[in-house]
């Protein structure tokens, strides 16, 4: 029970309070008058009443609410199974073996994790968990490991938010297919570092391809204030880089082009080599399908990329297959891009914040 004391000038005063407070259910457990201290002869005479809630009855409708509850459980168990029936007969296997992993297996599923993956993890997780506990402690240590595997998949670094002391700038390019949204992250990214984090941001197009391309990145850049300059051949690109020795960050935009397109990604290449400071950051799309996302990923890979950036979050409930690309390509997650607002929707996300996206709706079931 809860037990809270009042104290008043009179008992009428004391039990109204407590009624506010605890409501008519209020039970008074005992009642004193406080007396006066001998240095204050002339104080207000005090009561003091202690109350209490009374524990709520267990009653029918309580009982009906917790079958209710079980039998919802049930249902979404039994969907649960039927949508992982869709899924290939490995994991069919996986559930006979480990029954108790029907809901986060579900989840992973749902959220866009590969079967293969979402199998993987459950195996390993469910090596470790507590086998002797009973089904609820079961599923509770199972989720506990679930988790524990996915966190040691995700990887995360911080690349442009850091303080810059080597005196140089950090360059950095962002390379990837058309249209997945380097120009706008990079306008995001600008006004973060110049706004947020008072660092000094230039920028440099070589994207010489698309009609407008450089007056699209001019503009935002026009609106912030920073340096913006076009580079279309190696020496472009050296001359623009010695203007820029003062600043702490210069962001570089690429050609929009299609992966498959093996000369153009040369020609970055070759302009991008020309200073050897030049790090790159691989830019995909999550509302593009997997099978895309890890052809672009190869055909980028001869850019040695620091990091990869994924982009368009808000598009698509399943960001699973984030998991999946980082678990091929063991490529740090340096930013989230989620959404078209310039400059709002871009994230810095730590290792819980990405899984948190990742798992979408499962997140809820699993962390
Ligand atoms: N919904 C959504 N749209 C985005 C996001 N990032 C970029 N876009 C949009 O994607 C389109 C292509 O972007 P752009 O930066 O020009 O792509 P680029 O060809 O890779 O430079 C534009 O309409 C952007 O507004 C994002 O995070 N979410
Ligand atoms: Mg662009």
């Amino acid at each position: 029970m809860n037990r809270k004391v009042y104290k008043a000038e009179n008992i009428q005063q004391a039990i109204a309070t407590i009624k506010e407070e605890l409501g008519s259910d209020a039970m008074i457990l005992s009642t004193r008058k406080i007396k006066r201290k001998l240095s204050d002869p002339y104080a207000k005479e005090m009561f003091e009443v202690e109350a209490a809630v009374p524990p709520p009855k267990k009653d029918d409708k309580k009982d009906r609410g917790h079958l209710m509850e079980a039998i919802q459980d049930d249902i979404a168990q039994i969907k649960d199974m039927i949508s992982i029936a869709g899924f290939g007969s490995g994991m069919h296997n996986m559930v006979c073996n480990h029954f108790e992993s029907v809901g986060v297996l579900a989840s992973l599923l749902r959220a866009g994790v590969s079967e293969t993956l979402a199998g993987a993890i459950i195996q390993k997780a469910s090596v470790s968990m507590d086998n002797t506990a009973d089904q609820q402690e079961k599923i509770k240590s199972l989720k506990k490991y679930v988790m524990k595997e996915c966190l040691s998949r995700v990887a995360v670094r911080d690349y442009f938010c850091r303080d810059n002391t080597s005196g140089v700038p950090h360059v950095a390019a962002f390379i990837g297919p058309t249209g997945v949204g380097k120009t706008t992250t990079i306008a995001k990214l600008a006004a973060m570092l110049t706004f947020q984090r008072k660092m000094r941001v230039a920028l440099i197009s070589i994207d010489n391809y698309r009609v407008g391309a450089f007056e699209q990145l001019k503009a935002y850049a026009s609106i912030m204030g920073l340096l913006c300059v076009p580079a279309f051949s190696a020496q472009d690109l050296l001359c623009a880089l010695d203007r820029m020795k003062s600043m702490d960050m210069v962001l570089i935009d690429t050609a929009g082009h299609s992966h498959f397109d093996k000369q153009r990604i040369d020609e970055i290449l070759k302009l991008i080599q020309a200073d050897f400071r030049i790090s790159a950051h691989l830019v995909l799309s999550v509302t593009s399908e997997s099978i895309i996302m890890q052809e672009a990923a190869s055909a980028f890979s001869v850019f040695g990329p620091d990091t990869v950036i994924f982009t368009k979050v808000d598009e698509t409930r399943r960001c699973g297959k984030i998991l999946d690309q980082i678990n091929d390509f063991k490529l740090p997650v340096s930013l989230i891009a989620n959404g078209q607002r310039v400059p709002e929707d871009l994230m810095v996300p730590d290792k819980q914040e990405l899984l948190k996206i990742i798992l979408g709706k499962g997140s809820k079931e699993i962390i």
